[in-house]
């Protein structure tokens, strides 16, 4: 039987941080208070936020220069559920983890649902991926998948994510992510309006695919691996396409897939308004797809992302339903604690926004009085909502401070005896 904490250490260790929860719960909820929010209300709401785990991260990551993997490294996708459980088993806000294929194909797919069920996890969307050849592979990637040139590879792509979709129902998703890396790296290259014509031809023959109850996200990128032009590089060439497909077909929004300095939060405001908002991929980043944890650079801009979801759920925007999903590569830390950490600041970043005094803020946007609008947003910002986040971990059953009782019960050692270190990155990444 492979190791779990043991549920008698985390209350041990939150029965050391138990008073000063106590106090510091009670101090934020009386300063709350004497600004006319009811703490309560927003502990709740946290408590039900969840963000998905990408499988592919909880194994180190790496760059194209290096990977320097760690100890214990999940081998399979069955070790990667075991750290998956123990995200949420720590922090009560990942109860589902998003799996990639073929990274993650296996024989048996009613042994792994048993198994991510015994270890309290579920699926969401699951990945496709024709940006890597596969062993074995009948035509190339190289240029191109989707919006390959001849159709004959468009067709193995298709049949590639249509088989996602099909191993996806197995598992319980209800949602398919398609990030494609065509583009090119030379001007003249490729014909900039028909690479998009053939990618939506492929995208119809997939959309025909979708079960009933099942939506496609459009996955956006800037660049890389394509420098020159990428076929789905911004949010209007994806809801021009979601629009094109049909009512199931939404766009994610990767937060390290956009030029340096550009508006998120705008583009999900804009996205939301069109009803088309899939979703997040969420990470950080200071120049490119750094692939950097959530809130670690930029968490003000986290905040704002936020702010703008918290205000569509408010106004109770049309066809308003994000997946939540974090995509990150861990090179230099521990992955269990950097997707918790991660998995924490998203819900920082969602109380906070939570506590933002919307009536008034509005009425200072209507009177156009800038500095009072400005202060009214950022006090949400400036706002410590740990104690919040904490509890609502605690009443969940899980740690007030997960990272404590993650390295307390030395997970990571006892994974390296029972994990043979592995050559190669089984993410597949790099
Ligand atoms: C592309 C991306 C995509 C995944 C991959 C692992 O940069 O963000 O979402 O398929 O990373
Ligand atoms: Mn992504």
């Amino acid at each position: 039987m492979s190791y779990r904490i043991p549920d008698s250490l985390i209350g041990e260790e939150n029965v050391k941080l138990a008073a000063a929860q106590v106090e510091d719960y009670a101090a934020l909820g009386r300063r709350l208070e004497r600004a006319g929010v009811d703490i309560e209300t927003i502990t709740v709401k946290v408590a039900a936020f969840a963000v998905a785990v990408p499988t592919w991260g909880v194994g180190t990551g790496g760059t194209r220069f290096a990977r320097f993997p760690g100890a214990g490294e999940p081998r399979s996708i069955f070790d990667k559920l075991e750290d998956c459980a123990t995200i949420h088993q720590l922090t009560r806000s990942t109860p589902t983890c998003s799996p990639h294929f073929p990274w993650d194909k296996v024989g048996d797919y009613r042994e792994l649902v048993e198994r991510a069920t015994a270890l309290g996890v579920g699926f969401d969307a699951v990945n496709s991926n024709t940006f890597q050849d596969q062993p074995g592979q009948t035509l190339s990637y190289k240029f191109g998948s989707l919006a390959h040139s001849r159709k004959a590879v468009r067709d193995q792509a298709v049949a590639h994510n249509i088989e996602c979709i099909e191993i996806g129902e197995k598992l319980g998703s209800k949602a398919l992510t398609v990030w494609i890396a065509d583009g090119s790296n030379f001007p003249g290259q490729s014909n900039l309006n028909r690479v998009f014509d053939w990618y939506l031809e492929s995208m119809n023959a997939v959309y025909a695919r979708l079960p009933g109850d099942w939506r496609v996200f459009l996955e956006h990128k800037l660049s890389e691996p394509a420098f020159y032009s990428t076929v789905v590089s911004d949010w209007g060439t994806s809801l021009m396409a979601a629009q094109a497909l049909g009512p199931k077909a939404h766009c994610l929004v990767d937060l390290g897939h956009h030029a340096p300095n550009v508006n998120i939060e705008q583009i999900v405001s804009r996205l939301i308004r069109a009803g088309r908002l899939a979703g997040f991929h969420f990470n950080d980043s200071k120049y490119g797809d750094d692939d950097l944890d959530t809130g670690s650079i930029d968490p003000f801009r986290l905040f704002r992302v936020f702010n703008e979801l918290v205000d569509a759920s408010a106004r109770d925007a049309p066809g308003f339903d994000p997946a939540y999903m974090l995509d990150q590569s861990h090179n230099v830390t521990d992955p269990v604690e950097s997707l918790m950490a991660s998995a924490m600041e998203t819900q920082r970043a969602f109380a906070q926004a939570l506590i933002v005094d919307r009536r008034a803020l509005a009425a200072a946007q209507a009177e156009n009085d800038v500095m009072l609008a400005h202060r009214l947003l950022k006090a949400g910002f400036v706002a410590d909502v740990s104690p919040i986040l904490a509890e609502a971990r605690l009443r969940g059953g899980g740690a007030i401070d997960p990272i404590a009782v993650y390295r307390a019960s030395n997970y990571r050692k006892i994974k390296a005896k029972e994990r043979p270190a592995v050559t190669g990155s089984i993410s597949g990444i790099v």
